[in-house]
């Protein structure tokens, strides 16, 4: 039996009774285990469902597979790693492949970055990333600097440190008091100034500012870092101001705080750039970042950071351990020979390029959908989009989950988070594929009451 045909039998044998362990992920449980959707392959562009059926990928699985899926020079390196050395400790030993794809990591970075601490997702990255700062200052005689600033509709995971900075209320009412010496700055979708904007829009800059209030509340030697998403993706893609980031760079340095891009979406070329700080030309003082890293393909995150946060722990007795800090699981030798092969082929293939030069389509393509029934925004830069719904009466997200459902059953995989329907395709993707995404949802979105 192939394997298409044996995870076909599979989900034959799949009840309710079999489903009921799985405790799955940001998932209606119920209602998924009612109707079960599985994919079963993925190949190229495309996913196989288990009824069979070629689904188009709309969101490279969860903004990640941004080769592609089932990659072979990808394959090839895990499958060689896994045979050649599963496992080492990553405490106080070390492998090839770790170094080596630091190193890449850093020739793509923007040039302030000198040095990568592994992870294994983003969640992980971000809290390592909050975790530095702090003890970053503290290195620097700073130890008052331990307040973090996030933003409202920020998303950063779902680690205690990401969602105290995070600014969906949905992640956090339901876990307590989280992190103490928490702020947010105002999030930046200015819906009625700047709807429908292609790329960055004109109004919202000023937001940048409220960082100043936030620094005559709490005064500047209180506070350790600010960690943004320069495109906030789970909320709906919400693209940066023009000069808001820049203003945001400037307030962090004139205030000794330092910057945190949260690039776990943004990061491997979805911009049309390696990163989003080279894309706007603004450079964090830290990238926390994961899926584009090995293409989605074995779990790993990194947090980036400049010489001055790394150079500031190289203190003390040379046999100590500088930073109390890592997981297990750190420069896993599978996830290192993904993240190599991945960023070979990047660049191979000139992938972060052929995103680049496929934007101007993309953003036709999406703005296409202006005067579509319900349509009340767009939004776009580099390979990534969102349509954003004008909810139903009384029943808010309702309308985005059922055009999710009529595009898988047409053949379309496309994200929803409210009434916000997300794209990110992987970069081997074609005009034509762009054409039947944006087809598939136009039909949709109109039959969609
Ligand atoms: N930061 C950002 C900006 C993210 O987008 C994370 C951190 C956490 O990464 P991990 O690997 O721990 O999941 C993410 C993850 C969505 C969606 O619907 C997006 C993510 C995760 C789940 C759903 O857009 N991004």
């Amino acid at each position: 039996m192939n394997a298409i045909a044996e995870a076909k039998h599979l989900h034959e044998e799949i009840t309710a009774e079999s489903m009921r362990a799985h405790w799955m992920p940001f998932t209606a449980n119920r209602q998924f285990k009612s109707a079960p959707r599985l994919l079963v392959a993925a190949e190229g562009m495309h996913y196989t469902s288990h009824d069979g059926r070629k689904i188009l990928d709309g969101i490279a699985g969860l903004w990640c597979c941004n080769a592609g899926h089932g990659r072979k020079p990808i394959v090839e390196a895990i499958q060689k790693q896994a045979a050649t050395m599963d496992f080492g400790t990553p405490f106080n030993m070390g492998h090839p492949l770790g170094f080596e794809l630091a190193n890449r990591v850093i020739e793509i970075s923007p040039k302030n970055m000198g040095h990568v601490f592994f992870t294994n997702s983003g969640s992980e990255s971000v809290d390592t990333a909050l975790k530095i700062a702090i003890a970053y200052q503290r290195m620097k005689g700073q130890g008052t600097r331990t307040r973090l600033i996030g933003r409202e509709r920020g998303y950063h995971g779902v680690n205690f440190g990401g969602i105290s900075v995070g600014g969906i209320v949905g992640n956090r009412k339901l876990f307590g008091t989280l992190l103490s010496g928490v702020d947010h700055l105002p999030h930046t979708h200015l819906p009625k100034d700047n709807a429908f904007s292609k790329g960055q829009p004109e109004h919202g800059a000023h937001l940048a500012d409220e960082l100043e209030r936030l620094v005559a509340l709490h005064d500047a030697s209180t506070i350790a870092a600010v960690i943004v998403e320069p495109i906030a993706g789970s909320t709906g893609v919400l693209i940066p101001p023009k000069n808001y980031l820049q203003r945001l760079r400037e307030l962090c340095t004139k205030h000794g705080i330092l910057l945190i891009f949260d690039e776990v979406i943004t990061g491997f070329g979805r911009t049309g750039s390696e990163f989003a700080a080279q894309h706007y030309n603004v450079m964090p003082d830290m990238i926390a970042c994961a899926k584009g890293l090995t293409s989605g393909t074995v779990p790993m995150g990194a947090v980036i950071a400049t010489p001055e946060i790394y150079n500031a722990f190289m203190t003390g007795p040379e046999h100590m351990i500088e930073l109390t800090h890592g997981y297990t699981y750190s420069g896993h030798p599978l996830a290192c020979a993904a993240g190599v092969a991945t960023l070979k082929l990047y660049q191979d293939e000139a992938l972060f390029e052929r995103a680049a030069s496929l934007a101007p389509y993309w953003e036709a393509g999406i703005h296409s959908l202006k005067g579509t029934k319900n349509v009340i925004d767009i939004r776009n830069t580099g390979l990534i989009g969102a349509i954003e719904l004008q909810p139903r009466e009384g029943e808010p997200v309702k309308r985005a989950f059922e055009v999710f459902l009529e595009c898988y059953r047409r053949g379309l995989l496309v994200r929803t988070t409210g009434d916000i329907i997300a794209l990110s395709p992987p970069f081997i993707i074609e005009k034509s594929h762009i054409d039947q995404i944006f087809e598939t949802l136009r039909d949709v979105i109109s039959s969609t009451p």
